[in-house]
């Protein structure tokens, strides 16, 4: 059966799918045409083989479970590769593989990998359909869990194919689960080829491929080529009293606080102000110059993949809001009653329940050694439609997205980088994310905690090398007139004792609120060696006291330390190889320079 007569007569289209089927021999190809009818038939279907469990109809309508096996539980760097004709242009960033060995070893894995399944053909768009922003990808699989998370998190079906008409101008993206061995996974990236391969995942990122594949590892090649910026930003809008919404774009690494920035909810104190906050994006942005000199930004997602941990109504009341009809939670606590639960959730976990591997779980469970068992993996999800967001922004499926007044650029530490503070200038802006660093969390593998450099939050996303992405930024602000204002800003500065010395989450809007402030020419600063800095009494502080002394510490610059940094940035600098733009070592030798001066 092939439904494809029906949905396409993209003649190049369809030789490729023919290709691909004869390599992984599905018994069948059925194309995605995104209409309730054909979902609601798959989730069916996966309800029946056990691949999603359907959640408590009553209290999570349209809500669905999922499991992922317990070795497949978030990205693989180590298998992540970028395949390019040359390997200096993949960068030291970046794994790389000889495109022609990539392709022989993976097909290998392909070769007859959907036997006795299906073959699912998602026409999907990252961004509007239709819209300049935009681009179309195909994404074969044979996982209905993929199917379904695309369907929420792009714009998916038969429209796509009619704006893609007969047109070549499609990424290929090529997913098989295969058997899940984790030796045989691989995750592979072809630019010159606008194709992504992915073998023996099941996860998310690893396989939703309009997400980090396309939106940032192909899109950044792509962006490089064509003169826009494919980023690993959140964006939202913060609306004044008076009416007027400026924009902010921010870039975090993984599990560093996208999602819950980008829908907070302003803090009793400042509420009485009248601020709202409008949601565009939570993990990807796409921006542009345009005419009027500015950057403007869409998020070419139309739905979140968020953390589930720590996810509450104090944390983000919108994010629970969200995800309380048409979800799909994966690797999460599961309730007899069809409930789901998870770490620092909200109400008491579900009292007789299964953990994330399906083992019978109840809260404070220990192992052998007396240690508690989380019920729900640490990078278990949720995924949801933007649109059910309470401040879903009405400008999301604008084609020509919002114009940004300021970026911001932060990490995770517990030590060294103070609340916030800006950039002098552009080219300083861009060393304050080629220098970003962040501890490591659970969406990554590795160690946890261990500071690494994560220069804009792109290290594992940037689809080539990353010294000529810090020239593509250098260039970027030569390009446009009214570029925004550079700030960086954390959120996890800790006191000795190890306790965060900033509430954080809905707090945070007074940190925005400054950063709008400074985009004016407005907002109490003095400049530091570091760039400015606030000062102690800069922020609004109405209806929130903080412990005394602590504004001190968060804004405190020590020089030793710093002095200390710029070392590891040059060693960091170093590592990227003969093609490190000058401009950006001016920045860190300039850095040094009022260091040393300041002493
Ligand atoms: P990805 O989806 O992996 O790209 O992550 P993200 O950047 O969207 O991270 P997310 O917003 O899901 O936050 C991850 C973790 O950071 C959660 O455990 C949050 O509770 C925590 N977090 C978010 N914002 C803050 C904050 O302002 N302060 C503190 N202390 N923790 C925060
Ligand atoms: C991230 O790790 O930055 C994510 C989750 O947003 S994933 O889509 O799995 O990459
Ligand atoms: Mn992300």
């Amino acid at each position: 059966m092939n439904n494809g007569d029906m949905m396409s007569n993209n003649r190049i289209l369809r030789n490729w799918v023919e290709e691909m089927a004869a390599l992984c021999l599905p018994e069948k190809i059925v194309w995605i045409d995104g209409s309730d009818e054909q979902r609601d038939q798959l989730r069916a279907e996966a309800c029946r083989t056990g691949e999603i469990i359907e959640l408590n109809q009553e209290i999570l309508p349209g809500c669905y479970y999922h499991r992922t096996d317990p070795l497949d539980v978030a990205r693989v760097e180590d298998k992540t590769f970028i395949c390019t004709r040359r390997e200096q242009d993949a960068g030291t960033n970046n794994n790389w593989k000889n495109p022609e060995e990539a392709y022989m070893e993976a097909a290998n894995f392909f070769r007859g990998s959907m036997r006795g399944r299906t073959m699912y053909v998602i026409p999907f768009s990252m961004g509007p359909v239709g819209s300049p922003f935009s681009k179309i990808g195909i994404e074969l699989t044979d996982s209905i869990y993929v199917v379904l998370n695309m369907l929420i998190m792009t714009r998916a079906g038969r429209e796509v194919l009619d704006v893609l008409g007969s047109s070549n101008d499609f990424t290929r993206c090529l997913h098989s689960k295969a058997d899940l061995d984790p030796e045989r996974r691989r995750i592979l990236h072809f630019p010159e080829d606008n194709t992504i391969w992915s073998v023996n995942s099941g996860y998310g990122g690893n396989v939703l491929l309009g997400k980090k594949c396309l939106s940032l590892r192909i899109a950044s090649y792509l962006a490089k080529q064509e003169g826009w910026l494919a980023e690993h930003m959140l964006i939202l809008g913060i609306e004044e009293p008076n009416g007027k919404i400026d924009y902010v774009a921010a870039a975090f690494p993984s599990a560093c606080g996208k999602t819950n920035l980008a829908m907070l909810i302003p803090p009793e104190g400042l509420k009485s102000k009248g601020y709202r906050i409008w949601t565009v994006g939570d993990d990807i942005a796409w921006i542009r110059p345009d005419t009027d000199g500015r950057l403007w930004a869409i998020n070419p997602e139309q739905g979140f993949f968020g953390v589930a941990p720590g996810t509450n109504l104090k944390s983000n009341p919108n994010a629970v809001k969200t995800v309380q009809a048409n979800t799909i939670f994966t690797n999460v606590v599961l309730g007899k009653d069809g409930t789901v639960w998870w770490e620092e959730g909200d109400g008491d976990a579900p009292a007789d329940s299964e953990d994330w591997l399906g083992r019978p779980w109840h809260p404070g469970k220990k192992d052998d050694k007396g240690k508690e068992i989380p019920g729900a993996q640490p990078n278990s999800r949720f995924t949801a439609p933007i649109q059910q967001c309470p401040s879903a922004s009405h400008r999301i499926g604008h084609h020509h997205g919002v114009p940004i007044s300021a970026i911001i650029f932060g990490g995770r530490r517990e030590r060294l980088a103070p609340l916030v503070y800006e950039s002098l200038s552009w080219n300083h802006g861009v060393y304050l994310g080629a220098s970003m660093a962040s501890e490591r969390t659970a969406a990554q593998y590795g160690k946890q905690g261990e500071v690494r450099r994560d220069p804009f939050a792109m290290l594992p996303f940037c689809g080539y090398n990353m010294a000529d992405y810090f020239k593509h930024w250098i260039q970027m602000g030569r390009a446009v007139k009214n570029a925004p204002k550079i700030f960086h800003v954390n959120w996890f500065r800790k006191d000795d004792e190890g306790k965060f010395l900033w509430p954080g989450f809905g707090e945070n809007l007074r940190v925005l609120e400054w950063v709008l402030q400074r985009c004016r020419g407005e907002g109490k600063a003095i400049e530091s060696p570091i760039g400015y800095l606030p000062t102690p009494d800069a922020f609004d502080m109405t209806g929130l006291d903080l412990p005394k002394g602590s504004m001190d510490q968060l804004l405190d610059v020590n020089n030793n330390d710093w002095k200390d940094e710029a070392m590891s940035v040059e060693t960091f600098f170093d590592s990227l190889g003969p093609r490190m733009p000058w401009e950006v070592r001016n920045e860190l030798e300039a850095l040094k320079r009022r260091l040393e001066q300041a002493k």
